[in-house]
């Protein structure tokens, strides 16, 4: 698969959640790492865990708000030697704020969503991918939503911004098509991680209400297919994937016990 000893696995976000899972599965196939996200702290916690546990492994940690568009291309150009050559970029770190109404939503709350999931994703991905084309190889997974697909009521901004996640993915995949680079699109439906807690401000309680009544998909359902699209043969592109726990069938429409 892509990023076993010698390339590196770059994953935004890895700090809480589906990166967090991401970066032990990748772990888990004897990857090196690089492990972005704006929680230093938790960086060094998940690193110093990973090499306790797969000590033959690199991993490198660094603060990054992907929404600084100078700074992403600065910690690219600043990576150490052995971790310069990224062979999986995992675009991860993304947020919703808020189930505002479009008429209600404030404009703060649009400006982050939008400048996390869609101009973050973008600064990433413009800071890693030239030199995957010039090495010809790499991989770049972006984590959508089935809020990318369908839109509800209060998530307006979110859907909108992974609707533009799923047209990025699109439009990429075509653009590299006389590559060998590779796209690949998660989008997750429900998954109990820290993203409702910081949709709901820190709220504990309403974020759990989220899950109340089903089984949901966990970070590490979603690193599984992350690492099983990241390791199909070079010829196998995994384009699109859309998860669902089994209690769920679409934006609208979950079964609660
Ligand atoms: P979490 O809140 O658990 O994790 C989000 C991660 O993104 C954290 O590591 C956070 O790190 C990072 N992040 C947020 N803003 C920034 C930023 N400006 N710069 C760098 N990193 C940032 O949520 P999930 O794991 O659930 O979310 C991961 C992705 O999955 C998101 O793109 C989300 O939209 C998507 N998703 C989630 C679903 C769900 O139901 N949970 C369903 C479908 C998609 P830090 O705060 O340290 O910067
Ligand atoms: C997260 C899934 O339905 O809470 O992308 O927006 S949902």
């Amino acid at each position: 698969s892509g990023g076993r000893h010698g390339d590196a696995n770059d994953s935004t976000g890895a700090s809480a959640g589906i990166g967090a899972s991401c970066a032990r599965h990748f772990a888990a196939e004897h990857c090196n790492l690089v492990l972005t996200a704006r929680r230093l702290e938790r960086l060094e916690e998940l690193r110093a865990e990973l090499l306790a546990q797969y000590p033959d492994i690199q991993v490198y940690v660094v603060a990054l708000d992907v929404t600084k568009r100078a700074d992403v291309f600065a910690v690219v150009d600043a990576l150490p030697e052995a971790f310069k050559n990224v062979d999986v970029l995992v675009n991860n770190a993304g947020l919703s704020l808020g189930l505002d109404h479009l008429l209600d939503v404030s404009e703060e709350s649009v400006n982050i969503m939008f400048d996390t999931n869609v101009k973050g994703l973008l600064n990433v991905t413009q800071a890693i991918v030239p030199a995957m084309k010039q090495r010809g190889k790499g991989h770049i997974i972006n984590i959508g939503s089935v809020a990318g697909k369908q839109a509800y009521a209060g998530g307006s901004i979110y859907c909108a911004t992974k609707h533009a996640v799923e047209a990025m993915s699109q439009a990429l995949t075509q653009e590299l098509v006389n590559t060998p680079l590779r796209v690949t699109l998660v989008a997750p439906g429900l998954v109990q991680t820290e993203f409702s807690v910081v949709r709901f401000h820190g709220n504990q309680d309403k974020a759990d209400s989220v899950y109340k009544g089903l089984d949901p998909l966990t970070g590490d359902d979603i690193a599984e297919v992350v690492v099983f699209a990241a390791s199909r043969p070079p010829h196998v592109q995994i384009n699109d994937i859309l998860v669902y726990p089994t209690q769920q069938a679409s934006v609208f429409h979950v079964h609660r016990n």
